[in-house]
């Protein structure tokens, strides 16, 4: 596998960043997760805007036209023969000298990692997946906005150390006001009678870009949607509930805290969602090859 960094590519073993690159110093920069699907690199441009947003977010000008990111990452894909699979992208400050001031830093260091990715179990689609609050808060808007996918996710692995030492996969977090927020890598929604409804980003919710994808799919079933302040007390009376993630996808969610939510099992309007977003995968994004026309057979 051949890692991009900075314009070139290396070979796994080679692709490495100096120790005096602020990303791993102070965990100063930002990130993306990207899946690829039969060859469509999915929903491409709309990762690469928020990239864009994380770096406003951060007060880095990344040197680097959305196009240039664009053709990296294809290229990435081509070269490692990605079909199916997952893209890490990282833009780290950069290399510069002890201390928090990224004025020392001479430019922000762009890394490219394509490769394929480890599937969450089947048995999570079939039978839903069990969650539970954990004590780590979602950190406050004010302090580190949620919006920004920055390299700092110790709040996200205290969570999910929480979820784990406890015999879970997955968590869910508060926030400092004791409102739903997200889970430590994924967004929620729940479904109560027939409409969707989900925390807002300044609830400290990533604005995920499958998050994105199923509000799309929403407005096509003609699901109403809701973005609104959430507590257990609506995940507890909650119809139906689902996480989503690049990495997870859309997976029914079926208790939390030990009570079970709606009939305990996948729910229907979760099974259309994760229907429509099967199909949406491979068609909304930027293809890695040209899709070859299927010759039609000259007529007799
Ligand atoms: N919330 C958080 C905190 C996330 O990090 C999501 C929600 C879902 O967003 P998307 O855009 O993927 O629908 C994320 C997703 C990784 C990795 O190692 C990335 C995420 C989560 C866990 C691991 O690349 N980001």
């Amino acid at each position: 596998m051949d890692v991009y960094i900075d314009g070139k590519f290396y070979p796994k073993a080679d692709a490495k960043i100096s120790v005096f690159d602020h990303g791993l110093l102070y965990g100063d920069g930002i990130f993306e997760g990207i899946r690829v699907y039969n060859n469509c690199i999915f929903k491409l441009d709309e990762h690469l805007e928020r990239l864009e947003y994380s770096a406003k977010g951060i007060a880095m000008e990344l040197p680097w036209s959305r196009k240039e990111i664009a053709d990296a990452t294809v290229e990435s894909c081509r070269r490692n023969g990605i079909v199916n699979g997952y893209i890490r992208m990282v833009v780290t400050r950069g290399v510069g000298d002890l201390g928090l001031s990224p004025r020392n830093c001479s430019k922000p260091t762009l890394i490219i990692i394509a490769d394929t990715i480890k599937l969450y179990p089947e048995e999570f689609y079939k039978n839903g997946i069990k969650l539970i609050t954990v004590p780590t808060r979602r950190m406050n808007v004010a302090a580190l906005p949620p919006m920004i996918k920055s390299l700092n996710y110790l709040n996200n692995i205290l969570a999910k150390i929480e979820a784990l030492q406890h015999g879970f996969h997955e968590c869910l977090l508060l926030n400092d006001q004791g409102y739903v927020s997200e889970c430590s890598g994924d967004n929620l929604f729940l479904i109560h009678k027939g409409r969707l409804l989900t925390p807002a980003s300044y609830a400290g919710a990533l604005v995920g870009i499958t998050r994105q994808s199923v509000m799309e799919i929403a407005a096509q079933l003609k699901l109403p949607m809701v973005e609104t302040n959430l507590t257990r007390y609506d995940v507890f009376n909650a119809d139906e509930a689902f996480l989503t993630g690049s990495a997870a996808e859309v997976v029914p969610v079926i208790e939390l805290d030990g009570r079970q939510i709606g009939a305990g099992k996948p729910g229907k309007i979760t099974g259309k969602i994760l229907e429509a977003f099967r199909k949406k995968v491979t068609k909304d994004g930027t293809h890695i090859k040209p899709v070859l026309k299927k010759k039609t057979p000259a007529k007799k």
